[in-house]
């Protein structure tokens, strides 16, 4: 069987304005992944620099950290079996114009500086670990058991 994993989300400025919150939960939920934290939240500039800081040098680095800081985002924690490449295939691609129907970018975005979600980066080991431990204290995350477990995972 695959890993168990936890990994870090967050509904954007532009999918909190747009009402998406409920719609993009209910895809995971929907999907069996297991919500064990989650918090409306303001993101301010020394985090937004921090989360973004591999991005320092490039050319979009500013209007990324004016975005994100822009308005309320929703952050959350899901677990399950590969839930770092399961949330980033259900995402689709950074650019929502190259995004298929069907993901969460090509159902509701259009623009790449608008592109809705975040999710850990699956090529980054260690990524999910590193955004969630930036957004959340330990005793915010909660360990709990789900009743369709049995029925989801063999
Ligand atoms: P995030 O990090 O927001 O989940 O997006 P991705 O993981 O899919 O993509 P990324 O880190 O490469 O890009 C971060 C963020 O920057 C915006 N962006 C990206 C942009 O405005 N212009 C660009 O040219 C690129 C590559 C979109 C997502």
């Amino acid at each position: 069987m695959a890993d168990t994993e936890r990994t870090f989300v967050m509904v954007k400025p532009d999918g909190v304005q747009r009402g998406l919150i409920g719609d993009v939960v209910s895809r995971f939920e929907d999907r069996g992944l297991k919500l064990v934290g989650g918090k409306f939240m303001q993101i301010d500039q020394e985090l937004a620099e921090d989360h973004y800081g591999e991005h320092e040098d490039k050319p979009f680095f500013d209007d990324l950290v004016d975005f994100i800081t822009s308005g309320p985002v929703f952050a959350m924690v899901l677990e399950g079996q590969d839930a770092v490449s399961q949330v980033r295939t259900m995402m689709g691609e950074t650019d929502p114009a190259e995004s298929a129907p069907g993901t969460i970018r090509g159902d509701y975005g259009l623009d790449l500086g608008r592109n809705v979600i975040h999710g850990s980066d699956d090529e980054d080991p260690g990524a999910n670990e590193r955004e969630i431990s930036l957004f959340f204290d330990d005793d915010e995350l909660v360990d709990w058991d789900q009743i369709d477990e049995t029925w989801l995972y063999e």
